[in-house]
């Protein structure tokens, strides 16, 4: 049944950002209602069911903090929580705040047109019901659209093929099958273990080797979870003013000028311990060549240890890109993996895949059976699943016509042209360079206060300026110019996909710096805003 429905807020995406959304907007007496695509909640970790599927940061900073008695009360199991762990806490969140009740599942945003005589935006979705609404916020995440990977002869192929990305709800039974992996970010990384222990043959194939830094997981012990709770606002806060909105702050000296023995040791904790948070041991290894060529060196140093084929270990270790210029994995034993006997790899930068064949793949040199195929080649990073939906402006406009040099925003929020259309975690914003849940619930309470004035002032349109919308896209510039980041191509400039327009997507100057511009923005009369 289509439906008909007004709305002081329409959300787009039942994600962490969505919920957290729905839940701060409704808690001001906002009509709120939430469109979701999938038939569940939960967005990443909805889809993303693949084995071995974990976060990389720490449960106690990867989960909501606008409540204490839910701080309280949840109790995590690991230090770096399962997807299935976290899925059932969003769940948990959902029925304990009531939030199923605002929430469409299986609604498929497709269009959106913004009318400047009423100053609302209209919604449409794939059922064709239509919603109106005072403000349109979109929170449809960044790892949301799958690429849509596919190979020469793939419909011949007579075995099984799944995306990471889009994994079946019912476990896939691995036992006595020869599986094939493709790609080597994240996802991949993490269910090459497991898989590997299940099935009879695992064939990894491999375009670029990526670092990879020991998940160091362990479950969390009662006095672990005692001594966090008693003193949880400690720890929000740290996380709140760190760079990374991972809780710690790097060493503020250079890796290069500490002395070796010291680094050495510096490193070597790091690497037993802070996971992803490696990056951060020193302060500028992700900002000088120098320092960057010696973390590069000791994690190249240490992937090599965990291969004993030297054939095997020159393919695997990840050369030719100062390490994190892209996104670095954690594992659970990914390397070491490649010392059983029933697993290969095959580097497709050397031996191309050519096509499918009705039993398996065949490359420049070879043909190879598999009953599964499994795609971990990623998505179409930041921009994808926004620009999936038809967005119109003010003046007629479309968002992808906007965006067709790069997505331009004011501070991630909001486009010139677009008024009362917000995105949180959107391009523009620390997002994937941060605890995104963390650097989200920054946005939304800042976008909470903002709608409060709106109602408060009787504002009907809230739109960035383009001069604001320059000046922000000149600033993101210019923090990722004082870092590596632009010296390799990789997802976070759209190298993802081909075609893409070649810019920095993300916000470079940390989750405490962020906060404290959008806290000027505000005190300053939200400036670079025109509230009319
Ligand atoms: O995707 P990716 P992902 N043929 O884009 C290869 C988060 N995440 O799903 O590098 C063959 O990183 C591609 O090769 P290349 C995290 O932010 C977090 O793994 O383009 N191969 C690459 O190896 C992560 O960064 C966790 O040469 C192809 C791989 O596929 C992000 O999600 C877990 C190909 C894609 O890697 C994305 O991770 C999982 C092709 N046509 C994900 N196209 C945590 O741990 C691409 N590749 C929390």
């Amino acid at each position: 049944m289509t439906k008909n429905v007004d709305l002081d807020v329409l959300i787009v995406g039942a994600g962490f950002a969505g919920l957290r959304a729905l839940h701060t907007f409704r808690e001001q007496g906002f009509r709120v209602r939430v469109l979701e695509a999938s038939d569940e909640i939960g967005g990443v970790w909805n889809y993303n069911r693949y084995p071995g599927a974990r976060c990389d940061v720490e449960s106690f900073d990867y989960s909501y903090r606008f409540s204490e008695a839910l701080e309280q009360e949840w109790r995590w199991t690991e230090r770096y929580a399962t997807q299935p762990e976290i899925l059932t806490y969003i769940n948990h969140v959902a029925d304990r705040f009531d939030l199923r009740k605002d929430i469409d599942l299986s609604t498929r945003v497709r269009r959106a047109a913004y009318d400047k005589v009423t100053c609302r935006w209209t919604i449409e979705t794939e059922d064709g019901s239509r919603f109106t609404a005072a403000r349109f916020v979109i929170a449809v995440g960044q790892l949301s659209e799958p690429k849509a990977t596919t190979y020469p002869d793939q419909e011949t192929f007579e075995g099984r093929i799944i995306y990471s990305a889009r994994w079946p709800r019912e476990p896939v039974d691995f036992s006595g099958k020869r599986v094939a992996i493709i790609g080597t970010g994240s996802s991949g990384v993490q269910m090459t273990p497991i898989i590997a222990a299940q099935a009879t043959h695992l064939t990894v194939f491999q375009r670029t080797a990526n670092y990879s830094i020991p998940a160091a997981n362990a479950p969390v012990t009662e006095e672990e979870d005692r001594a966090v709770k008693a003193d949880y606002r400690a720890r929000r806060e740290a996380a709140r003013n760190s760079p990374s909105g991972l809780g710690f702050k790097p060493d503020p000296r250079s890796a290069a000028e500490v002395d070796p023995d010291e680094r050495e040791a510096a490193f070597e904790a790091a690497w037993n311990r802070l996971g992803f948070g490696f990056a951060l041991t020193f302060k500028d290894i992700l900002l000088n060549q120098e320092a960057n060529d010696i973390a590069s060196a000791f994690v190249q140093r240490k992937i090599a240890e965990q291969i004993e084929d030297p054939g095997l270990r020159d393919k695997l270790v990840p050369r030719g890109f100062a390490f994190g210029t892209r996104r670095p994995s954690v594992d659970g034993g990914y390397f070491k993996t490649f010392n059983r006997p029933n697993v290969s790899l095959v580097d497709i930068s050397e031996t191309p895949i050519e096509r499918f064949t009705t039993n398996g793949i065949r490359t420049s040199d070879q043909d190879l059976p598999f009953d599964i195929v499994i795609y971990a080649t990623g998505f179409d990073v930041f921009t994808g699943s926004i620009l999936k939906i038809d967005i119109t402006g003010r003046e007629g406009q479309t968002l992808k016509a906007a965006w067709a040099g790069g997505p331009a925003s004011h501070l991630g929020i909001a486009v010139d042209g677009f008024p009362n259309l917000f995105f949180i975690g959107g391009p523009g914003s620390p997002s994937l360079l941060s605890n995104v849940l963390l650097s989200s619930e920054e946005q939304i309470d800042w976008l909470a206060e903002l709608f409060d004035v709106a109602r408060r002032d009787g504002i009907m349109e809230v739109e960035a300026t383009p001069d604001a919308v320059r000046t922000w896209v000149a600033h993101v510039n210019e923090r990722a110019q004082q870092t590596l980041y632009m010296t390799t191509p990789s997802y976070y400039v759209g190298a993802e996909m081909p075609g893409k327009p070649r810019v920095f997507m993300p916000y470079s100057g940390g989750v405490r710096g962020y906060r404290r511009i959008l806290e000027n923005t505000a005190s300053n009369g939200y400036e670079g805003f025109d509230l009319r």
